[in-house]
């Protein structure tokens, strides 16, 4: 049987120090880009553009036209930072890949936004597990132009160090995760996007709000901070925002006090699992992961 894979593997790269963030910078080289991988920007950015609308949240497309995020080739990120720098304080730097935690935030509080540069090949179109440029740049950078998020992801960066003190990153993990790279926010218009990881995903974007799968359920910081997730399929249970006010608003207080309770409180939700103050949104049927694990069962 295989083993369903959770996060609980932790960061492949460590904690690190977070005094060495500049050594994770690079230079993004963007002259050594081949026509062939501005062409594989061009085909992920027309192929996720189609399925945007009426999907993404308003604040997305916003940031896709306000940084002029280019469909053509990849996105220069000295012209990207012109823009963003102006609006928003926030820059973009280019990284190998993923890093260690502890630099990660130092960056997010300095509201420095680390992306890979390098995209991924044609037969990878749909599935890669390293940040590449595509997941970055159009999944994350857009957002950078929102100042309460803007606002939330440097507060973030800051509750990451904090929590090395307290010995809760795996907590804090699982806030980013539900957030910033799996996050859905109920709008007057209906459901949207927000999390990155969605939103350069065509699968998971179709999955993720119109699927009888998953489970959806009204933001809990402390309930997010206590349940698993998953890095080699799609969500079972996504958590919903109302807005992005209201998700500064719940997380910009310094977290040691909740990082107590979470040393001393060790519950960990599973995957599907409902909790008993759940606001449930959607009960999911899991017929999707159910299926899955059979199939992976069956090899
Ligand atoms: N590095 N390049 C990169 N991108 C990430 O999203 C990232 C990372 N290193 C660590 C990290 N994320 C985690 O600490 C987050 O889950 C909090
Ligand atoms: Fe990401």
């Amino acid at each position: 049987m295989k083993a369903q894979k959770v996060q609980d593997l932790g960061n492949p790269t460590g904690h690190g120090n977070p005094d060495d963030w500049q050594k994770y910078i690079v230079d993004q080289g963007w002259k050594n880009y081949t026509d062939e991988e501005h062409d594989v920007w061009k085909t992920l950015y027309e192929r996720q553009m189609e399925l945007m609308p009426g999907r993404a949240c308003q604040e997305f497309f916003d940031g896709i036209e306000a940084l002029q995020i280019d469909k053509e080739k990849i996105p220069d990120f000295e012209e990207v930072n012109k823009i963003l720098k102006e609006k928003t304080g926030w820059e973009v730097v280019a990284v190998e890949g993923l890093i260690p935690d502890l630099p990660f935030f130092k960056l997010l509080s300095e509201r420095k936004f680390p992306a890979g540069y390098f995209i991924r090949t044609r037969e990878q179109l749909d599935y890669i597990q390293e940040p590449d440029v595509f997941h970055d740049l159009f999944g994350h950078v857009p957002l950078l132009s929102n100042p309460i998020f803007g606002d939330y992801l440097e507060n973030f960066g800051k509750g990451g160090l904090r929590a090395h003190e307290f010995g809760t990153i795996k907590n804090l993990s699982r806030l980013y995760w539900f957030t910033v790279e799996f996050g859905l926010m109920q709008t007057p218009e209906g459901m949207r996007i927000y999390g990155s990881g969605i939103l350069s995903s065509p699968g998971e974007t179709v999955f993720s709000l119109e699927d009888d799968s998953p489970n959806r359920i009204g933001f809990d910081l402390k309930r997010i901070m206590q349940t698993q997730y998953r890095v080699d399929d799609y969500q079972q249970t996504y958590f919903v925002i109302e807005s992005f006010e209201q998700l500064f608003k719940e997380t910009y207080a310094d977290f040691a006090p909740l990082y107590k309770v979470l040393k001393e409180d060790d519950t960990l939700y599973g995957l599907a699992e409902i909790a008993p103050n759940d606001d449930v949104l959607t009960k999911g049927t899991q017929q999707y992961a159910t299926e899955r694990q059979k199939a992976a069962e069956a090899v």
